[in-house]
């Protein structure tokens, strides 16, 4: 069964072949490695801190970004919760990019969860620099909610998986420092970000309090996240974690297949980011479809059908018609994400697809 793409419903009908599924790099499937490995982890109860192979991720995780400690945790959505809560009184605002996972994708958790309302900043490109961070940062006052946190995300999903530079980012870093408040960083993809920058990821994030980064995106587990921070951040984290259900017990089948992830998914990450650029060359040819290949840095690309006439969400029923999986998210716009599971002749198919689908309604 396939899941319905975000704001469309499609149901595709049933193929012989598997489908080109370029919905999100969340779909990949673990590798036959990942599952011998999942077979034989050695396993134990972590909600005791018990089990040796999450402890071995967690130690891993922590020595690549140059953390004191991290904390496995089922989701993406979950770790940037936690550190949401770390940071932050209930009362407070967090400043954030508009389009960001945290505001627009976590059910308004920061709400339920700390207490905390989105002062939304909008930046290009979803990258904020720190004037625009600035003039969001609210201080003490009789008439205002205070900053509690300031939140970035790398790359930028719905930007279309951009860079922040890494002196934007430091500088952004440094200075809501001075201004006395803490950095979380959403690093879903980060690992993204530091192949296209040839930068070491430890360094890359380094001025960030936390970061959260996802071993079930780019990398290819099928489960789990990681929030990286300082020990005692990560020890209170723990109990969060507990509270919110993500207390997994015998999660080392789980952790194995992140290990792997970890060792060997960011290797892989240039191709996925060489087939983005291609199938972004090739959608740019078509006419109504609106992409600039040269803004295109990692594996997601975000299309403006409006051109074309089509919206996103009939573009993305009608691909599905043909075994291509797209996602819509908003009238005119479509997403496409490559990964792991999707090889360049897959992208050259799928491009033939979608110009066909244009073709065919220009020509209507
Ligand atoms: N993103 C998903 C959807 O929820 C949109 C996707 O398909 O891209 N931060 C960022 C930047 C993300 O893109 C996501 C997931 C998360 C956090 C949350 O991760 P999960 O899905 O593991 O909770």
């Amino acid at each position: 069964m396939y899941t319905s793409a975000p704001e469309s419903d499609v149901k595709p009908p049933r193929f012989t072949t598997p489908a080109i599924d370029l919905r999100s790099d969340t779909v990949t499937k673990p590798s036959p490695e990942m599952r011998r490995a999942m077979f034989e982890a050695e396993v134990g109860d972590d909600v005791y801190a018990e089990d040796p192979t999450i402890n071995r991720l967690e130690k891993r995780a922590a020595e690549i970004f140059g953390r004191e400690a991290a904390l496995f945790v089922p989701s993406g959505t979950m770790g940037n919760q936690i550190a949401i809560k770390l940071h932050t009184h209930h009362g407070q605002e967090i400043i954030c990019q508009e389009r960001s996972h945290i505001f627009e994708y976590e059910m308004a958790m920061m709400a339920h969860f700390s207490g905390v309302v989105p002062r939304t900043a909008r930046g290009e490109d979803g990258i904020l620099p720190w004037e625009d961070v600035r003039s969001k940062i609210r201080t003490k006052s009789y008439h205002a909610a205070k900053t509690g946190l300031v939140t970035l995300e790398n790359t930028h999903n719905m930007a279309g998986g951009t860079i922040t530079p890494p002196e934007v980012f430091d500088d952004v870093c440094d200075r809501t420092h001075d201004a006395g408040l803490p950095v979380h960083l959403d690093g879903a993809r980060v690992f993204n970000a530091a192949v296209a920058l040839g930068i070491d990821v430890a360094k890359l994030t380094a001025k960030a309090d936390t970061v959260m980064f996802c071993l079930s995106k780019g990398l290819g587990a099928p489960v789990g996240s990681l929030l990286v921070g300082s020990a005692e951040a990560i020890d209170r984290g723990r109990n969060y974690r507990k509270a919110l259900g993500g207390g997994m017990r015998q999660a080392g089948i789980l952790a194995a297949a992140g290990l792997i992830a970890l060792e060997q998914g960011p290797g892989k990450l240039a191709e996925d980011h060489d087939n983005a650029k291609f199938l972004a060359r090739g959608l740019a040819e078509i006419p109504g479809i609106k992409i600039d290949p040269a803004k295109v840095q990692t594996n997601i690309l975000i299309c403006d059908t409006s051109g074309s006439g089509i919206t996103g969400a009939d573009l993305s029923s009608k691909l599905a018609e043909r075994n291509v999986l797209a996602s819509a998210y908003g009238p005119y716009i479509i997403r496409f994400v490559t990964h792991l599971d999707v090889s360049r002749e897959q992208c050259v198919r799928a491009l033939k697809i979608v110009e066909s689908v244009c073709d065919s309604k220009v020509t209507a």
